[in-house]
């Protein structure tokens, strides 16, 4: 070999101690990566470079530090392989340490979303009158006064307006009305229903009503109402009664007591309100001696206003009045769900406290 070869010889080894040393020191994908590129790169990788000068020696001197040179590249190629190769299993390794499949371990609870106690009650309302032959229907929250008064026999200026306080929308008619209202009971549904149907009539309609109330432990600005309404030749005030029994005995069961008292309500005569007895002092009025704030000292908790339809509003839809009879009724389903549960706030119901939704 002449010097110029014995010089690039010696040059290859020394490359191949420094790359072995420099290997043994990338820890990384990313650094082994580099470390190819810095001596096996095809461009400017030192090696590349190194064995580029083989073809400047002489002829003869060529295959001895062509031998010696691929010696070296192999070696480093062997070195990467192995090098990658650990780097590999290292990883796996760790895997299966750190974050290994206990298939014995108790699985963690899903959490399940359930349905809302006035949802409920509201489907357990429903299913009791459907089950006694009643059809479910819904309506407008937005309706105008004609149906939430006027047809249910409380004209303009008439003061059993102030029964209900009444949010209304901010609209005015070209009479400079204010017509357009959030309904302040699911009634407005009687005389929708009649208009579109003749008799016979058994509807139940569930739904939101709003109110500008002050709210207590029994009122809420918004709640939810049932209203029921049946309409047919011969329907009496038995019927009523016999009808609200089964209710208050299929939801409540045969012990609860319910007391039926008249009432005042423009669309029915007679009207009456049925309540329930207080679940928080069993019906005396008082609990340890202090006055009960559920019931406020009563003993009982309306849970609906009802009667027999008005001959007035069976007329305004144009039902034979002579012919028809029916009765209605409107029940608080947060008043239902208070007296299922044991309940002593309505207005926990919306005040959106997972702690209390989640009991139920
Ligand atoms: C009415 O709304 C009548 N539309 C009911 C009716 C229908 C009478 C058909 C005759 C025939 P009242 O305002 O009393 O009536 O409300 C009915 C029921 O809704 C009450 O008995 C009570 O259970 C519930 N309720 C009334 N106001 C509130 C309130 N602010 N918060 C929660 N529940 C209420």
């Amino acid at each position: 070999m002449t010097t110029d070869a014995h010089e690039l010889v010696r040059t290859l080894e020394a490359l191949k101690d420094e790359a072995l040393k420099a290997l043994e020191a990338a820890d990384s994908e990313e650094s082994l990566e580099a470390w190819r590129v810095a001596y096996l790169g095809r461009k400017e990788g030192r090696l590349t470079l190194a064995m580029r000068s083989l073809g400047k020696l002489a002829p003869e001197a060529r295959p001895a530090a062509g031998v010696a040179a691929n010696q070296v590249k192999t070696a480093l190629e062997e070195g990467l392989a192995r090098h990658q190769q650990a780097l590999k299993e290292r990883a796996l390794e760790r895997l299966a340490t750190e974050q290994r499949l206990d298939v014995t371990l108790p699985g963690r609870p899903l959490l399940l979303g359930r349905l809302h106690p006035t949802t409920q009650t509201l489907r357990e309302v429903l299913a009791a009158f459907t089950a006694m032959g009643f059809q479910v229907v819904e309506g407008p929250e937005v309706e105008w006064d004609r149906y939430n008064f006027e047809l249910l026999n409380i004209p303009r200026g008439h003061p059993a307006r102030d029964m209900w306080d009444t949010l209304w929308i901010d609209y005015t008619d070209a009479n400079g009305e204010r017509p357009m209202l959030l309904r302040t009971h699911t009634s407005p549904m009687q005389a929708r229903v009649m208009e579109k149907t003749q008799p016979p009539v058994r509807v139940v309609v569930p739904g939101k009503v709003y109110r500008y109330e002050a709210t207590d432990a029994t009122h809420e600005w918004h709640f939810h109402q049932v209203e029921g309404l049946a309409v047919d030749e011969g329907i009496t005030f038995a019927n009523l009664k016999a009808t609200l029994y089964e209710f208050a005995r299929r939801i409540f069961g045969p012990e609860r007591r319910v007391r039926f008292r008249c009432d005042y309500f423009p669309f029915v005569e007679p009207g009456v309100d049925m309540a329930m007895d207080c679940f928080i002092c069993k019906g005396q009025g008082t609990v340890k001696g202090a006055p009960c704030r559920v019931c406020k000292e009563t003993g009982w908790i309306e849970i609906m206003g009802a009667g027999m339809v008005h001959p007035r509003v069976l007329e305004m839809v144009g039902y034979d009045p002579k012919r028809y009879t029916g009765f209605a009724f409107g029940i608080g389903v947060e008043r239902v769900a208070m007296l299922k549960h044991g309940i002593d706030d309505i207005r926990h119901f919306y005040a959106n406290d997972v702690r209390f939704l989640r009991q139920f």
